[in-house]
């Protein structure tokens, strides 16, 4: 038995540690055996052998050759040569994260799974966030989907919830899968180009996949790239059945709701930010958690009675299709909380193996042919990618609860299987493991009837395309409309084949006329005029073409308010990234006021200046400066003030950085704000000429610029004006040098 280890939080606690709260639960303790902790330690081999010198091989003689008998370092070298093991197919890059879900109520009317029946029962989760086309080192602000998968760790063994946070998918049919990554990931030849859809490859495949216009239009969307993974919507995308203790069924669609809202980034930002901290992500996820702001996720449900199943235009397998939340609404049943960062990225984010066939008594799948194909695939890509099929031995895999089985060997097996029989039935081992009856909680399929013929063809309710795709364009605010049709525009744009790009204008066409227009003049193209030709995808097995011409149809619903972002969470600015610029001769009363104000609203704050190091302040007061002009861009922060000081505003004034800094938080739309006596940093903008003509120099408010002579006052509306995240309205009329 390994040695049993305390967890690192009671080996190193900090004075503001929050992690020391952390609750250890059934997961957690699981994990301890296995937990290495060198402080204090002596270093050894592999197989115990105290080390007396890390630094040199063995040879003979001083100036030597190194010894093949030197078992030291032979050891550290073939570990070493054998670090890395193949990276997800999709999904590579990603980042992880403990926490635990806790349901509201119990939900016995609609299902039996254990973990959502009692509110005081909390299930110990990891979760696990990330991009799908790029490779483990690419951007985290890479346009793409973002992956949400979750593994609970539930008392009737682990439950994955494995999604993503948009809530339709490109294809209809697992066949197609890949197809689809073939077309996205780079290009065959030459490798080119990493985590982007920008490319010939991806967008001829799409182009020819009139099914994909629906996610296209999430894609493009500014759901593309999060602000934060802590800011994001989670969907389990396919229809799930939920089955109680009647052995009834409902289908449902799994929501994830941030508390947070849902917010993102602007385009030039986030290729700004992938430049600059490619980690960007990832280092907001872990700073959160470590500084006690624990991300939180409501789990809601869309619940349809199994009698409605075709009560809806759309068909509810069909993945390229959502069930609008005005048709269904989203009742919110539990609530998830991110509060542990993993002790080692590799044992735990990459070594963890989600399947969508994990599944707990109480849930089940439905016939989605997506969610079918995806039932083979994960399992099947852990053999390759863990080595074997014990991977659910490793440690972050192991279920809370014990497993027995008559699964036996393979390479590295760690369990020591004690019975004698590995078989059943047998008598020789008094017939156990024995299976689990009904009332012990086996888990038995949901019986649905099924009589058909054996049959490769694709159902006719699939083949409306765009009605859901206008649906999603439609209930977008202007600005999000604008920036879709940019999106397209960039996309398209790096397009070098022609007929690529027209047969997608065509597409467009079908979605938003207008858009159509929009891309087309973008790209020095017509603007389509007849839509029906490039519709065809290709031959169909039984030859007949018919099949695979798309419906043409309008949603019921003109617009869906849930699916834009303008009518997110915007009553709060915890955890917001503030940026103060600042110089030597800095008002200390006024930085202090704002300051305070915003830390008091749970924002986190960074004082920037010319150098590191600290600043004076007009009374010699020292400020520690977190981050110099340097190391810091505006792209970091969700809003900047400038606080008063005669000196320190000439000498921003003065500093182009500074200036480049508040001209490019404007470019993207964030709040600013100055003291009135910091006009003149303001009057060096760019931007300065937008202000109203008319405006005095002791207050300012518009479009989320303030300037205000009371630090108070400053304060709330600077607030506020966060609170709204971004002022997309700026972009028109756009064209800004920063
Ligand atoms: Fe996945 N997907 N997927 N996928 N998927 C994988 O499994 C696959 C799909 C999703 O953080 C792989 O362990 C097929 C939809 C997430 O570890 C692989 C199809 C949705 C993650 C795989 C889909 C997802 C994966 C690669 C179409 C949202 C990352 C590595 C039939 C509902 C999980 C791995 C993590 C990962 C297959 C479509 C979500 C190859 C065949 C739809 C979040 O098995």
């Amino acid at each position: 038995m390994p040695k049993k280890i305390p967890a690192r939080d009671s080996i190193h606690p900090q004075p503001d540690d929050k992690r020391a709260v952390n609750p250890s639960n059934a997961k957690t303790e699981s994990l301890a055996p296995f937990t290495e902790d060198p402080t204090n330690e002596l270093m050894t081999t592999n197989h115990g052998v105290k080390i007396n010198d890390d630094q040199n091989t063995l040879k003979a003689g001083e100036r030597g050759p190194s010894l093949l008998e030197d078992f030291i370092f032979r050891e550290k070298m073939t570990h070493f040569d054998h670090e890395r093991i193949p990276e997800r197919i999709v999904h590579a890059r990603g980042s992880g994260a403990h926490g635990v879900f806790k349901v509201y109520e119990s939900q016995s009317a609609i299902t039996k799974a254990a973990f959502l029946q009692d509110p005081t029962v909390e299930t110990p989760v990891f979760v696990r966030f990330s991009t799908v086309a790029g490779s483990r080192g690419s951007t985290d602000l890479a346009r793409d989907v973002r992956g949400f998968a979750v593994k609970f760790y539930t008392t009737e063994g682990n439950f994955d919830l494995v999604g993503n946070n948009m809530p339709v998918f490109f294809i209809q049919d697992a066949m197609k899968f890949p197809d689809l990554i073939h077309a996205v990931k780079p290009e065959p030849d030459n490798e080119i180009p990493q985590a982007a859809s920008a490319h010939d490859t991806f967008w001829d495949f799409i182009s020819l996949m009139p099914e994909s216009t629906h996610m296209i239009m999430w894609l493009m969307s500014d759901r593309a790239i999060p602000r934060s993974y802590r800011m994001m919507e989670g969907f389990g995308v396919h229809t799930f059945r939920l089955i109680n203790a009647d052995g009834e069924s409902h289908f449902v669609k799994f929501h994830w709701k941030p508390l947070l809202g849902v917010h993102s980034v602007a385009w030039d930002e986030a290729q700004n930010i992938s430049g600059k901290d490619p980690d960007f992500h990832r280092r907001d996820l872990w700073n959160a958690i470590e500084s006690g702001n624990f991300p939180e996720w409501e789990l809601g449900v869309q619940v349809v009675p199994e009698a409605d199943e075709h009560k809806f235009e759309f068909d509810l397998l069909d993945p390229t299709k959502i069930i609008p939340e005005e048709l269904v609404p989203v009742q919110r049943i539990g609530k998830l909380t991110l509060n542990r960062n993993p002790d080692n990225f590799f044992a735990e984010t990459e070594q963890i193996a989600f399947h969508v066939g994990h599944i707990v008594p109480g849930i089940d799948f439905t016939n989605d042919p997506l969610l079918q194909g995806r039932l083979f695939s994960y399992t099947d890509t852990q053999l390759l990618r863990l080595g074997g099929p014990n991977f659910q031995e490793i440690p972050i895999n192991r279920p809370i609860v014990e497993v027995h089985n008559n699964q036996r060997d393979g390479h590295m097996r760690q369990t020591i299987n004690k019975s004698k029989t590995s078989y059943n039935p047998n008598s020789l081992g008094g017939g156990c493991p024995f299976q689990a009856g009904k009332l012990q909680g086996g888990f038995t399929s949901y019986t649905e009837r099924i009589d058909a013929h054996k049959i490769r063809e694709r159902s006719r309710s699939f083949f409306d395309h765009f009605s859901q795709a206008r649906l999603f364009f439609e209930s977008q605010s202007e600005p999000e409309k604008e920036h879709i049709a940019q999106a397209l525009s960039f996309e398209l744009g790096k397009v070098q084949t022609v007929a690529v790009r027209e047969r997608m204008l065509h597409i467009l066409f079908h979605v938003n006329k207008h858009l159509a227009a929009q891309v087309a003049y973008a790209l020095g193209h017509h603007i389509p005029k007849d839509s029906s030709a490039p519709m065809n995808q290709g031959v169909p097995a039984d030859g007949d073409p018919e099949h695979y011409v798309p419906i043409i149809k309008d949603s019921p619903l003109a617009v869906s308010a849930a699916l834009s972002m303008a009518n997110t969470v915007k009553d709060n600015i915890r955890t917001r990234q503030i940026a103060i610029l600042a110089a030597d001769g800095v008002d200390e009363q006024s930085l202090k006021t704002v300051k305070n104000a915003l830390i008091a609203e749970g924002a986190v704050v960074e004082v920037i200046a010319p150098r590191q190091g600290f600043i004076l302040s007009e009374n010699d007061e020292q400020i520690p400066v977190d981050k110099s002009l340097l190391t810091a861009a505006s792209v970091f922060y969700d809003a900047v003030y400038v606080p008063g000081g005669t000196n320190s505003a000439a000498t921003l004034e003065s500093e182009a950085e500074a200036i480049h800094f508040l001209n490019e938080a404007f470019k993207h739309c964030k709040a600013i704000a100055a003291d009135a006596s910091a006009i003149q940093v303001i009057e060096a903008t760019y931007f300065a000429k937008k202000l109203p003509p008319d405006f005095s120099r002791e207050s300012v408010l518009t479009e989320g610029i303030v300037v205000e002579k009371n630090a108070k006052q400053l304060a709330s509306l600077f607030i506020d004006a966060i609170k709204q995240h971004r002022f997309w309205e700026r972009e028109r009329p756009r064209k800004v040098p920063a």
